[in-house]
């Protein structure tokens, strides 16, 4: 079902603060920049070998990042594990009873994406994403 972790997701105030050090100080490539609008954040990308990081900087208050960072403060938001058929894995899991957050698959910044709830997975927001160049929906 899963075949690598596809990126770290982090949640920050100010994405061009966090690059002084992501980018700046450990010398990771950024290969992207993407703004997500219906899930209210704005991103960017570094490659780290086969995975990435991804910096989340929320475009309101009242998003998914928004609200982790007035409860939690910044850090560690999600793990995102990569699968070649997040519908059947999600089907699966639905048969599982395991707690979603989303029912279907959506488009996000990885490709075809779900996520679970983070009580499914013992706190951790886990997201599963098919790369839009291996998905077959
Ligand atoms: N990691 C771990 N726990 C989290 C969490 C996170 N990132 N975000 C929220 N929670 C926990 C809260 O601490 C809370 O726990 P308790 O019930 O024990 O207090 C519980 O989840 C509910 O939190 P909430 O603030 O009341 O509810 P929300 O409205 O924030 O909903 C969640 C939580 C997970 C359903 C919501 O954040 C969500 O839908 N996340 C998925 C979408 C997302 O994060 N998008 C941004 C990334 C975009 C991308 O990569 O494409």
């Amino acid at each position: 079902m899963i075949d690598k972790i596809h990126h770290v997701g982090i949640a920050v105030h100010d994405l061009d603060e966090a690059l002084k050090f992501y980018r700046d100080t450990l010398g990771l490539h950024v290969h992207a920049r993407d703004t997500v609008e219906d899930q209210g954040v704005k991103a960017a990308l570094l490659t780290i070998g086969e995975s990435e990081i991804e910096l989340l900087e929320p475009t309101r208050p009242d998003s998914a990042v928004g609200k982790f960072l007035e409860r939690k403060g910044e850090g560690l938001h999600h793990i995102c594990f990569q699968t070649e058929d997040v519908d059947g894995d999600l089907e699966t899991l639905k048969e599982k009873e395991v707690p979603l957050v989303d029912q279907k698959s959506r488009r996000g910044i990885a490709g075809m994406i779900c996520f679970l709830h983070p009580k499914a997975s013992r706190g951790v927001l886990v997201e599963l994403a098919t790369p839009m160049e291996m998905y077959r929906g």
